[in-house]
């Protein structure tokens, strides 16, 4: 099934400001090895690899008032909404390389921004071991990585919710999250309460991938811009130990190619992030090459003769 892409901009956000652990700096280069340029490429898709927006240095501080590194992530995700807005604008399809989660923000603001002006509708699917639903009076941690899909709900500090320009950026009906497996005690309260869409480890294993990839994209239509925030603790730490926050019982290689696949098949996919690869915590650069190899099921690369 040869499909039909936008061209792509690759933009890469080389920051960990919003994790607990240093080294996510290092997965857009990462990906850039294993070789994400020429995969795109030999699917036939035009790639343009923009090099990275620019942030301030990680200062590794203690959290202030919940937040840990509040200024430095506002800086960081202003930086990569204006460079993906402008990729939008140009008809382009952004792919951000990760950098922390907590870059989520401004690549979905300046997704929901552009679905805003063209009267499009949004669905966000979020790849994660993580709810990242979070806030400063919960987190365990202060690490924004934490909490980007409660900031783009609307639930946060002004400077980050409102970095769009229209807070809240999306509601949560739009956010379909898969592989799910490690939500701290109260993020759970605030999941249940605003009404997250959750496809956990447990429902994978009850129904299947195939259907819950069904439920999660059902409903998509001409109109529908999909992105796809790739957390790559959504894997198994068997086959992607190069993650700051590995979680036990992930989503295995087979799952993880259907998931991608039924995505392509579905050719709605608008912006994409790779988010928390950490080359220095990786084997051989496993992980970024696995990362790789989904990307290349997402633009539509399939076994046999689908392709
Ligand atoms: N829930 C934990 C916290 O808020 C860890 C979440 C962050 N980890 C990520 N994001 N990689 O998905 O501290
Ligand atoms: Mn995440
Ligand atoms: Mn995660
Ligand atoms: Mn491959």
């Amino acid at each position: 099934m040869p499909r039909n892409h936008p061209p792509v901009s690759i933009i890469g956000v080389p920051t960990d400001v919003g994790a607990g652990h240093q080294g996510a700096r290092m997965g857009p280069e990462a990906l850039r090895i294993a070789g994400l340029v020429g995969a795109l490429q030999a699917r036939g898709v035009e790639v343009t690899d923009r090099g990275n927006v620019d942030g301030p240095r990680n200062p590794w501080l203690p959290p202030v008032a919940g937040y840990r590194h509040l200024e430095e992530v506002v800086a960081w995700n202003r930086a990569l909404l204006e460079a993906s807005t402008a990729e939008l604008r140009a008809g382009r399809m952004p792919v951000v390389l990760g950098g922390d989660h907590s870059l989520a923000m401004g690549s979905i603001m300046a997704v929901a921004n552009h679905c805003r002006e063209r009267g499009r509708k949004l669905r966000v699917l979020w790849l994660d071991a993580h709810s990242d639903f979070n806030t400063s009076q919960v987190t365990p941690s202060g690490n924004i990585h934490g909490m980007p899909v409660a900031c783009l709900c609307g639930i946060g500090p002004a400077a980050l919710t409102g970095l769009g320009g229209h807070a809240p950026a999306i509601v949560p009906q739009q956010v379909k999250q898969i592989g799910i497996r490690s939500v701290d005690q109260e993020e759970k309260r605030l999941v249940k309460e605003h009404g997250l869409d959750i496809y956990d480890m447990r429902y994978i294993d009850e129904v299947g991938m195939k259907r819950v990839m069904e439920q999660a994209l059902a409903g998509l239509d001409e109109d529908t811009h999909l992105h796809v925030s790739f957390d790559v603790d959504f894997l198994d730490p068997g086959i992607a130990p190069g993650t700051g926050t590995t979680v036990p019982g992930g989503v295995n290689y087979r799952e993880a190619q259907l998931v991608m696949e039924m995505i392509a098949d579905s050719g709605r996919m608008g912006s994409l992030d790779v988010v928390e690869v950490s080359p220095a915590l990786d084997d051989r650069n496993i992980t970024a090459e696995l990362a790789v190899d989904l990307v290349e099921s997402l633009f539509g690369k399939s076994t046999l003769m689908r392709d």
